[in-house]
C-alpha cells in the first residue's frame, strides 16, 4: 500500500515524493533528521523532538524553511493521512539541491520530508528476556570532529558499529568514545543500575541526548531513584546489577549480556522492569 508523504508543504503519494540526485542530503549526508513515535494518536514529546531538530539544523547552519508550529501540524497531518495511531515518524530536512562540491551556500530549497509508518520493534522475546550486545571496535565520533549531539543525515559512524554488532549475532552494539569510556549504543542510550543508583554517561561522553533518556531520568526521579550522569567504563557495565537501553525505536529494553559477560542474574532486573512499565504508562498519558 502506498504511503502518503509530507514534502515541502504538501501531502503527496509516496511515488511522487522524490529528491534530486544533486541534493546534498544524498551527496554528502548534509542534513538533519528526527525519529518520533505516536501512541494512540498522540506524538510523544513532539516539542522536544522539534527543538532538537532545530538545534541540529542551527549547528550546521541550515535554516528550516518553516515554523515549528507548521512542522508540528505536518506531523499530525501525515499521521492522519496514513491512518496511523501507533506510528513512527521520520522528519528529514536536507540541505537541498546544489553543485558537485561541498559548498552548502550553493544549495537552495532545503527539502522538508515527513514520513509516517509503522515501526518494526525488536522481537517481543528481547523485551522479555533481554538483549545480548557486544562492544564495537568503531569508536563514537569525537565531539571535536563532529558533535554526536547533532542528529545529522550522516550516520555512518553508527552504521559501522551496527554492522559489527550484526556480524557478532547481536542487534545492538555498544560504542565507546576516544577515551575508552562508554558512550551509547548505535541508536540508543545506555543506563546501568549499581546499588540504589541509576547511572548513565553524560552528554560530554559523546552521546546524543536522547529524549527517551530524559524521560527515563524523570521517571527514575519520581520513583525515588538516585539517577546520575557519570562517566562509565566497560567494567562498570560488566559488573552492574542491571543494564538497559533507551531510544524512540527501542523504548526501554533490558540488556543481559555484554561481550559474553552475564549482567546481574542474566535476566531483566526489577528496576529495569519498573522503569519500563513507568515508561509505557507515560507514553499513553504524556503529550
Ligand atoms: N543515540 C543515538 C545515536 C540515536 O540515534 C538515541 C541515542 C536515542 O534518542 P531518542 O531521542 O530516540 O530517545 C538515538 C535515536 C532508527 C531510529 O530508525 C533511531 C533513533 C531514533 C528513532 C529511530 O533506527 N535514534
Amino acid at each position: 500500500m502506498s504511503r502518503t508523504i509530507f514534502m515541502n508543504d504538501h501531502l503527496v503519494p509516496e511515488e511522487d515524493a522524490r529528491v534530486s540526485v544533486f541534493d546534498h542530503g544524498l551527496l554528502y549526508g548534509d542534513g538533519v533528521f528526527e525519529g518520533l513515535r505516536s501512541y494512540s494518536g498522540r506524538v510523544f514529546r513532539l516539542n522536544a523532538h522539534l527543538d532538537r531538530l532545530w538545534a541540529s539544523a542551527r549547528a550546521i547552519c541550515l535554516e528550516i524553511p518553516m515554523s515549528k508550529d507548521r512542522m508540528a501540524q505536518a506531523v499530525l497531518d501525515t499521521l492522519a493521512a496514513n491512518n496511523l495511531e501507533d506510528g513512527y515518524i521520520r522528519l528529514v530536512v536536507t540541505r537541498g539541491t546544489g553543485t558537485l562540491g561541498l559548498d552548502p551556500n550553493k544549495c537552495s530549497n532545503p527539502q522538508v520530508i515527513v514520513i509516517a509508518d509503522t515501526i518494526s520493534l525488536y522481537p517481543k522475546e528481547f523485551y522479555e528476556q533481554g538483549l545480548r550486545i557486544v562492544t564495537a571496535a568503531t569508536q563514537r565520533i569525537q565531539t571535536a570532529a563532529l558533535s554526536p549531539r547533532i542528529k545529522s543525515l550522516n550516520y555512518l559512524n553508527n552504521i559501522m558499529a551496527k554492522l559489527e554488532g550484526l556480524q557478532a549475532g547481536c542487534v545492538e552494539a555498544l560504542m565507546l568514545n576516544h577515551k575508552g569510556e562508554v558512550a551509547e549504543c548505535t541508536g540508543d542510550n545506555v543506563f546501568v543500575v549499581r546499588g540504589e543508583r541509576l547511572l548513565t554517561p553524560p552528554p560530554d561522553a559523546g552521546i546524543l541526548e536522547g529524549i527517551t533518556r530524559a524521560a527515563v531520568m524523570e521517571l527514575a526521579d519520581k520513583e525515588g531513584l538516585d539517577c546520575r550522569e557519570t562517566s562509565l567504563t566497560r567494567h562498570d557495565l560488566y559488573t552492574a546489577e542491571e543494564c538497559f537501553l533507551t531510544g524512540t525505536a527501542a523504548e526501554v529494553i533490558p540488556v543481559v549480556e555484554i561481550d559474553g559477560r552475564t549482567v546481574g542474574e542474566g535476566t531483566p532486573g526489577p528496576i529495569t522492569q519498573k522503569l519500563k512499565d513507568c515508561f509505557h504508562a507515560l507514553v499513553r498519558q504524556d503529550g
